[in-house]
C-alpha cells in the first residue's frame, strides 16, 4: 500500500520509470499500429498520371510554393512559366538551401527522402531524382505504404473532374487499399456552373431546383456514388457556411446529399473554414482560412439524426466548439487537423483536447496528402504526437492505479488510427 506523499508523488511525477517504459509501449504500438487515411488526394496507380509521386512533386507541394514566395523575389508569373523541374529547382534552392527548412512541410520531405532511406545529408537533389525515376508506381505504392504503416486510404474524387472522370467511365481493376469519397465542392459552391454541366451530362436540372431539378441531381449523386463506390460525399466550405439559408447550397444538401446519403447509411463530410483565392496569383497556394460557425453543424446534426456528419474545421479557434458539439451528437465524428492545422504543436494541442472532451471516440488525424510519398512524413509526425499525448493520458491514469494493458493500448490505437472511421461508417443511427 502507497502511503500519501508515495502516491501523490507518482500523481505529481509524471515521468517516473514506470511511466517511461508506459510511454516506450504507447509509442512502439502507435508505431506499429496500421492506418486507415481517411481523407486524402491520392490516386490509385490506375488513375496514371493523377497519382503524384517523386521528388519534383515533393518539392512542388502548394504548402512549399506559398513559403517559396515569401523566401524569393521571383515575380509569380515567373515561377508559373518555369517547367516543375524548374520549380522544384527553384524551391529546393530557396527553401532548403538558402533558407533553414524549418517549416513543417519543409521538414517533411527531409522526412521522406530520409525514410526512404536516401543520404539526406549529401543534399544531391539530382541522386534523389535518379532513385525516384528508377521506382514503377505500383511497386512505389507498395514501399511507402509499407514505410508509412498504412493499411488503406481515402481518395478525393471529383466527377466534374475533367481528367478524372473519364477514368471512371472506363472499365479498370480497383485497388482495394484506394477507397473513393464523392467530392461535390462544384455541386453545392457553385451551383449555376454545375447545373450547366449536368445538363450536358442528361440530367434535366435548373438552376432555380425545380422539384425534377432536385429529383435529377439526386440521381446524379446516386449514379456517381454507385459508379464510384464512394465510402461517402465530401465538401469544403467557405467560412461563411450558414444553414439553413435561402440558398441552392442549403437546398442541395436537404433535398439531394442528404436523402441521398441516409438512404446508402453514409456520411456527408464537411470541411468549413476554407477562404479559397485570398491571392489568386499563388494559384492552388492561394486560399486562406477564417472561422466558421459551428451552429450551422449543431443546427445540421440536430436537425437530421438519422444523417452521419463527419466535420473538420480550418481554423484553430473553431475546435473547442467542435468538440463540445461532437460530445451533443453521437452523429458527428471529428476528425483530422486540416491542412494548415496539420503542424506538430497543433496537432498536439488539438488531440490533447479532444481526447480530454471526447475520449478515444474521434479520428485524430487524417494526411490530405497531394503525393504519395507525402503519407511517409505526414504520418510519421502525426504518430509521433499522437502517441505523445496517449502516454500522457495513460501515464495520468496510472498514476491513479488504473494501470491500461499493451492489448487495451492497441485496443485503442486501432479505433484512433483507422477503427473509429470504419465504425461510423457502418453504424445505424
Ligand atoms: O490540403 C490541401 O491540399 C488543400 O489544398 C485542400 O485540398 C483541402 O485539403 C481540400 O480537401 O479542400
Ligand atoms: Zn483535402
Amino acid at each position: 500500500m502507497l502511503d500519501f506523499n508515495q502516491r501523490t508523488n507518482r500523481t505529481m511525477n509524471g515521468c517516473g520509470s514506470e511511466n517511461k517504459e508506459l510511454r516506450e509501449m504507447v509509442s512502439a504500438v502507435v508505431r506499429a499500429t496500421p492506418v486507415t487515411d481517411m481523407h486524402t488526394h491520392l490516386f490509385a496507380p490506375a488513375f496514371g498520371d493523377l497519382l503524384l509521386r517523386g521528388v519534383d512533386e515533393l518539392l512542388t507541394y502548394h504548402y512549399l510554393i506559398a513559403e517559396f514566395f515569401r523566401a524569393s523575389e521571383m515575380p509569380y508569373d515567373a515561377f508559373w512559366s518555369l517547367s516543375k523541374r524548374q520549380q522544384a529547382d527553384a524551391i529546393w534552392n530557396t527553401l532548403f538551401l538558402e533558407n533553414a527548412p524549418l517549416s513543417e512541410a519543409c521538414r517533411g520531405v527531409l522526412t521522406v527522402l530520409h525514410r526512404l532511406g536516401l543520404d539526406v545529408a549529401a543534399r544531391d537533389l539530382d541522386a534523389y531524382r535518379a532513385w525516384h525515376a528508377a521506382q514503377d508506381a505500383a511497386g512505389f505504392v507498395d514501399i511507402v505504404f509499407r514505410c508509412a504503416g498504412l493499411k488503406d486510404v481515402v481518395m478525393t474524387n471529383d466527377p466534374f473532374d475533367a481528367t478524372e472522370r473519364p477514368v471512371w467511365e472506363s472499365r479498370f481493376e480497383r485497388d482495394p487499399r484506394f477507397h473513393a469519397a464523392l467530392r461535390i465542392d462544384p455541386m453545392l459552391n457553385d451551383w449555376p456552373n454545375a447545373c450547366g454541366k449536368l445538363r450536358g451530362w442528361g440530367y434535366a436540372v435548373d438552376p432555380a431546383l425545380s422539384d425534377k431539378a432536385r429529383a435529377e441531381a439526386r440521381r446524379f449523386l446516386e449514379d456517381w456514388m454507385k459508379r464510384t463506390g464512394s465510402l461517402y460525399m465530401a465538401v469544403s466550405l467557405p467560412p461563411d457556411f450558414a444553414y439553413p439559408e435561402e440558398s441552392a447550397r442549403a437546398t442541395l444538401i436537404t433535398e439531394c446529399v442528404l436523402p441521398v446519403a441516409r438512404e446508402r447509411n453514409l456520411p456527408f463530410a464537411m470541411m468549413i473554414g476554407v477562404k479559397r483565392n485570398v491571392n489568386p496569383a499563388l494559384r492552388l497556394a492561394g486560399d486562406g482560412v477564417d472561422q466558421c460557425d459551428v451552429g450551422a453543424v449543431e443546427r445540421l446534426c440536430a436537425g437530421f439524426p438519422k444523417n452521419k456528419f463527419m466535420i473538420t474545421t480550418l481554423s484553430r479557434e473553431n475546435q473547442h466548439t467542435l468538440a463540445v458539439t461532437a460530445r451533443k451528437f453521437r452523429n458527428l465524428l471529428v476528425f483530422g487537423c486540416w491542412w494548415f492545422l496539420n503542424n506538430p504543436s497543433l496537432i498536439e494541442e488539438m488531440t490533447r483536447m479532444r481526447l480530454e472532451l471526447l475520449g478515444p471516440s474521434i479520428v485524430p488525424q487524417h494526411s490530405d496528402a497531394r503525393v504519395l510519398d507525402q503519407v511517409i512524413y505526414k504520418w510519421d509526425h502525426s504518430r509521433t504526437v499522437i502517441a505523445r499525448v496517449l502516454g500522457d493520458k495513460y501515464a495520468d491514469l496510472a498514476a491513479t492505479g488504473w494501470m491500461c494493458s499493451e492489448a487495451e493500448v492497441r485496443r485503442d490505437a486501432e479505433r484512433l488510427l483507422g477503427g473509429n472511421f470504419w465504425r461510423f461508417l457502418e453504424r445505424t443511427l
